[in-house]
């Protein structure tokens, strides 16, 4: 062969070789772009959160407005007492709650059960450092509302509230003078202490009680 024929030959396969890398690379561009566009335009709405109606009581002053604001990244310096009632829907990482709070002042209580008809679970808000005369009456309304028959079937977020306060009971003291082991024996309840500045505690609280919402959790009565 000459040598004209042998550089041809050398020539010929470098062009083909060379062909072959840009095709390569044109394909991997492709599915690059592809891929790019997938995740951009293709992508479809979030799956849909599951949501849940609570009732939320407390005697007034105990919290239940700062907390679920301050859950809904809301201003606390704009909370005054509730008059009536308020809903809030709180929205989580898994779930949606429709949060109703009744007013917890001394008129207002007698008519909270009047709001409890197609609640799927309860919400209770204790100012753990209150003097012993509100921690009664709170005791007295929490197990009126345990004993409920609109509420009674119901789980039970109980928040052991001002716990930042110097003079704030403990959550072993309160599960006493609450007597809810024999009370709220057999019931879903969840017992937590919280504070408005201890945020983490709420919220792992409430992810409790959804997952309690869910049935995904059958081991929360805590005895
Ligand atoms: N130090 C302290 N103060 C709190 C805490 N939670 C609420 N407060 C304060 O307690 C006061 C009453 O809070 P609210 O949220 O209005 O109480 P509420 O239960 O909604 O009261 P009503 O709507 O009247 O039933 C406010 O000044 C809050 O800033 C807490 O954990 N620690
Ligand atoms: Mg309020």
């Amino acid at each position: 062969m000459s040598d004209l024929r042998i550089t041809e030959a050398f020539l010929y396969m470098d062009y083909l070789r060379m062909s072959e890398c840009i095709q390569i690379s044109i394909a991997v561009c492709r599915i690059g772009i592809y891929t790019c566009f997938r995740a951009l335009c293709c992508k479809g709405p979030p799956p849909a959160r599951p949501e849940y109606d609570l009732v939320c009581i407390g005697l007034t002053g105990s919290g239940k407005t700062s907390l679920l604001s301050k859950l809904c990244s809301e201003s606390p310096e704009e909370v005054v007492s509730t008059t009536g009632f308020s809903i809030k829907a709180v929205p989580f990482q898994n779930a949606i709650l429709n949060v109703k709070e009744l007013g917890g002042a001394d008129n207002i209580r007698k008519y909270w059960s009047r709001y409890y008809q197609g609640s799927q679970g309860v919400i209770f808000v204790l100012d753990s450092a209150s003097s012993e005369d509100d921690l009664e009456t709170a005791r007295n309304e929490l197990h009126s509302a345990l004993q409920h028959p609109q509420l009674c079937t119901l789980p039970f977020l109980i928040l052991a509230n001002h716990q930042d306060k110097p003079a704030a009971r403990s959550v072993q003291e309160i599960k006493k003078y609450f007597e809810l082991e024999p009370l709220a024996r057999g019931k879903r309840w969840i017992l937590q202490p919280c504070s408005l500045d201890n945020m983490d505690a709420l919220k792992d609280s409430f992810s409790q009680l959804i997952n309690v919402l869910e049935e995904k959790d059958h081991d929360v009565v805590r005895m």
